[in-house]
């Protein structure tokens, strides 16, 4: 892995809108599926997934979903069973309520807090379908209270037809109320607008190909989408106290992902950023990913001296990276000072797989600087809030007036009115009615 002086080190950001071509492929097929269904649908995934199907096979049965924990191992059931009531526990402590404010003119004032009706959630085939995942999509939607959350995949992700049976499995322990075996554009498209099989939900979330991701962007509006998810990225910010192989590990973590995905030291020991990157070498030959892992370090990657921990930590807040590691002699007092990073570890136990898979917090987390503005998905992805006023007579007649007087100041005089009328019958009542 490279070794770069902070002020030599240069932050390159990219965005995959799709090539033209591409766009113009996902407006096609989003406009296909509204216009023709189910029919669209079955064409495309013949298509594009070579899977025959007839519209009442798009549903997965749910014997075939009992079947898939015959396929499974059942420590890996276990598994999920604890990483999913980790999760369950992390993000019910998210849960908001709604609230009214009693006014002492009887007025009422509220916010009302409600959950979505209908989630849809996208799960990829190949090589990122992670059961983990879905739990990370589709636990906090259910602790929300979404009653119906309908999970979308492509065919044959496990063999002819048959989709992987480890996504079935924590589809079904995470809370999944609908499972439909299609994917791509088409998928989501169907999603968004229904087809006489798949009812339209009211919004879609889930990472996906590059055609999915633009396909989300295509229907967003007629639904909510979650953001689009750019590949993985991990910060490890350390001083000479830190174990460099541990900081190498967990680099490599998620350089494993994808080939673009940015693994980052940023450190004050000249000697650690050597150690970390002889390390990251050394264990990256032994990875079975390690093609992967290769392009991505070489690429993406980079040991970064700082002359000072303030130099190192505003890089880290220039970098505002989906996973931070701060593995110095005293974390806790270095974490008021991070203003960007979508989940922060602290420590040398706090390897970021933990993180991924179990201890609670959601790994669905904003990349490509995007912490700058935005959050992990948690519960407020899938509620909306609806205000409420409750006026009294007593707080119209003495807030008419300036409502009045705004309303004539943008030549609204049919506001005006709205209120004037209720003011006008009140003084000829004598305020007794
Ligand atoms: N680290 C990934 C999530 C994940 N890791 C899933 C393993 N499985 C998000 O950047
Ligand atoms: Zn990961």
């Amino acid at each position: 892995m490279r070794i770069v002086p902070a002020e030599e080190f240069d932050l390159k950001r990219e965005s995959d809108y799709g090539t033209p071509e591409q766009n113009e492929a996902v407006k096609e097929i989003v406009r296909n599926v509204r216009r023709e269904g189910d029919a669209a649908l079955l064409r495309y995934t013949e298509q594009f997934d070579n899977t025959k199907l007839t519209a009442s096979g798009l549903r997965v049965q749910h014997s075939e979903l009992m079947a898939a924990y015959d396929e499974v191992e059942e420590s890996f059931v276990t598994a999920i069973r604890s990483a999913a009531e980790r999760i369950r526990s992390y993000h019910q402590k998210q849960k908001r309520s709604s609230w009214m404010d009693v006014q002492p003119d009887g007025s009422i004032l509220g916010q009302i807090i409600r959950p979505l009706q209908r989630v849809g959630v996208y799960v990829p085939g190949g090589k990122a379908a992670y059961p983990s995942s879905v739990l990370m999509n589709v636990i906090p939607a259910q602790v929300a209270g979404v009653p119906e959350i309908v999970m979308v995949t492509p065919p044959a992700t496990g063999g002819t037809e048959g989709i992987n049976p480890y996504i079935l499995v924590a589809a079904a322990e995470a809370g999944v109320t609908e499972i439909y075996r299609v994917g791509g554009a088409q998928a989501i498209a169907a999603l968004a607008y229904g087809t006489a099989s798949i009812a339209p939900v009211d919004k879609i979330c889930g990472p996906g190909n590059i055609y999915v991701a633009l396909a989300k962007r295509e229907v967003y509006g007629a639904v909510n989408i979650d953001s689009i998810a750019g590949p993985s990225e991990i910060v490890v910010l350390a001083d000479d106290s830190a174990e460099a192989a541990y900081a190498a590990a967990d680099l490599l973590s998620q350089a494993e992902h994808d080939e673009m995905a940015s693994a980052v030291l940023v450190t004050t020991s000249p000697a650690l950023a050597k150690a970390v990157s002889a390390e990251v070498e050394r264990q990256l030959e032994l990875l079975p990913r390690r093609d992967i892992a290769r392009a991505s370090v070489d690429s993406y990657g980079a040991a970064i001296v700082a002359r000072s921990m303030d130099e190192a930590i505003s890089i880290v807040n220039k970098l505002a990276p989906e996973h931070l590691e701060i593995m110095t002699e005293d974390p806790m007092g270095i974490l008021g000072r991070i203003e960007n990073a979508g989940a922060i570890f602290l420590g040398p136990y706090s390897s970021e797989p933990v993180g991924d898979y179990f201890a609670g917090p959601n790994h669905i987390i904003p990349t490509n600087g995007t912490a700058r503005f935005s959050s992990p998905v948690d519960l407020d992805d899938f509620i909306k809030k609806s205000s409420m006023i409750y006026y009294s007579k007593e707080a119209l007649l003495r807030d008419g007036e300036t409502i009045m007087e705004l309303a004539r100041r943008e030549g609204l005089e049919g506001h005006a009115r709205a209120i004037e009328i209720r003011l006008e019958q009140e003084s000829q009542t004598g305020g007794n009615s």
